[in-house]
């Protein structure tokens, strides 16, 4: 009888054993998933903070509506870069307001559209996904800085969403 008592005795003891075991793996996984966790966290704060930052002026010229354009028409910035623009509004005429509005491709006819519903509290720029960023509107004379990060490889437009401006166009390439 002494035996047998001595054996479940042992049976209970090698059973516990094996559940801390079992804590011990779990409470190590936990550790390792922790520290995965972390480390990929700090390479994305890398990433963010390497960012090349890309400073890109952008004029807009013209003294009547007919002269009204963007200068340069094209630009370019690297993949993965971080995007500092100034954007210079510089007429001279009284009331000649543009700003800078970035767009998916092709669509800067109907984000202008929208954009005048919009009105001029909310810069003629409408809430709308296909906007990537953009200025406030700028009076004449008058310099914007904005910062964003460049999107994905491609093709963009910019457009003066003020209305009217329909002739103000450029070509926004991430390379
Ligand atoms: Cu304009």
């Amino acid at each position: 009888m002494k035996k047998i008592a001595f054996i479940l005795a042992l049976g209970t003891l090698v059973a516990c054993g094996g559940e801390k075991k079992a804590d011990n793996k779990v409470e190590k996984a936990a550790t390792e998933v922790v520290e995965e966790t972390e480390e990929v966290m700090e390479e994305a704060m890398e990433i963010v903070e390497d960012k090349e930052v890309v400073e890109i002026t952008v004029a807009a010229l013209g003294e009547s509506m007919a002269e009204i354009a963007f200068e340069p028409k094209s630009i370019s910035v690297p993949a993965n870069s971080r995007v500092k623009l100034t954007f210079e509004n510089k007429s001279s005429a009284e009331g000649m307001l543009h700003n800078f509005v970035l767009v998916e491709l092709g669509s800067g006819a109907e984000i202008a559209t929208a954009g005048m519903k919009a009105g001029l509290d909310n810069n003629f720029v409408p809430k709308d996904e296909r906007v990537i960023a953009y200025t406030a509107v700028s009076n004449m004379g008058k310099t914007l800085t904005i910062e964003f990060d460049a999107p994905a490889k491609g093709s963009y437009h910019y457009v003066c969403t003020y209305p009217g401006h329909t002739n103000m166009i450029g070509r926004f390439n991430v390379e």
